[in-house]
């Protein structure tokens, strides 16, 4: 399914990645001041939005997850149509997608480059002190890549550790951690820009496996050629994702909350869900509060 998403190409190419402005330190007069003001202004982005008519979102590019479409403009993936149907719900027709790393997405958001995630980032309870999500969308299993006929025999985070092999995993990501986690040497996680980068380290040997989400893994074998996918993987829980929304703006979170669960009651969630390959029951079996406490 391909959303009617303009991405419009200076937002599409806008290379974000800087980091975030650091905000001054305030007394805690003004922090409290400026709490108030944050909130207040949280309560105006989706006044802000509607009145505009289009919200800026971050994503990825990693299908089915979230994806630039055929067409080089429009933004499309399950966890960029849900939204979609969501914000028109709410009124707001257009979503201005710009492409960015995970590990940049929380710092851009707080930077107000953009007004929201929607790129399939997990909720985890580090990433829960930093930003608020909505209830879930998208969740998935893990799998690596790994050459044809699995030479390493992977099939867990623990194999690559135990043997001293070298794992490729986006920056600042779920699958960074689980291979920290799993006594993977810093030296041994190769952090990958992209997964079309992540599939030529794997065929020239820079690295013996891929960890990604399985449907995106799945998704990029399909044009690979000499390598397999291994998973889902042992030892990673099912992970998942909703759309992130600064702490300040809890109003324009709750009203999407609304809107969203309008979308699960109707059917229309599942069907935009499946249509990308995702189960739709995985989400709507789960909540925010309990991923965010590492419990979903
Ligand atoms: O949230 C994350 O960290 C992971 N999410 C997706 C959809 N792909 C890889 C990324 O690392």
């Amino acid at each position: 399914m391909l959303g009617a998403l303009a991405a419009s190409p200076a937002a599409l190419l806008a290379a974000c990645g800087e980091d975030a402005a650091t905000p001054a330190e305030g007394d805690a007069t003004s922090a409290a001041t400026g709490g108030a003001a944050a909130a207040a202004a949280g309560a105006d982005t989706l006044e802000r939005v509607r009145e505009q008519g289009f919200v800026r979102i971050a994503f990825a590019n990693e299908p089915p997850y979230s994806e630039v479409a055929e067409d080089g403009v429009s933004v499309t993936g399950a966890a960029v149509e849900v939204p979609r149907a969501v914000l028109a719900r709410l009124g707001v027709d257009e979503l201005d997608g710009v492409v960015i790393a995970y590990d940049a997405m929380i710092p851009g958001l707080q930077a107000e480059r953009f007004d929201m995630v929607t790129a399939g980032l997990f909720m985890t309870p580090e990433r829960c002190e930093q930003v608020i999500y909505s209830e879930p969308d998208v969740c998935g299993t893990e799998s690596f890549a790994v050459l044809e006929g699995n030479p390493g025999g992977f099939a867990s985070y623990e194999d690559v550790a135990a043997a001293g092999a070298k794992v490729g995993v986006p920056g600042g990501s779920v699958e960074a951690d689980y291979a920290a986690e799993a006594g993977v040497p810093d030296g041994d996680i190769v952090v990958i820009p992209d997964s079309r980068s992540g599939i030529e380290a794997l065929q020239a040997g820079r690295i013996d496996a891929y960890g990604l989400p399985s449907l995106s893994i799945k998704n990029l074998l399909e044009t690979a050629e000499g390598l397999e996918d291994v998973g889902p993987l042992d030892g990673v829980p099912v992970a998942c994702a909703g759309a992130a929304f600064r702490p300040s703006d809890e109003a324009f979170r709750d009203a999407y909350n609304e809107a969203l669960q309008e979308l699960k009651d109707s059917g229309e969630f599942a069907e935009i869900l499946e249509s990308f390959g995702f189960p739709s029951d995985v989400a709507m079996e789960t909540t925010a509060e309990q991923l965010c406490a590492g419990e979903g």
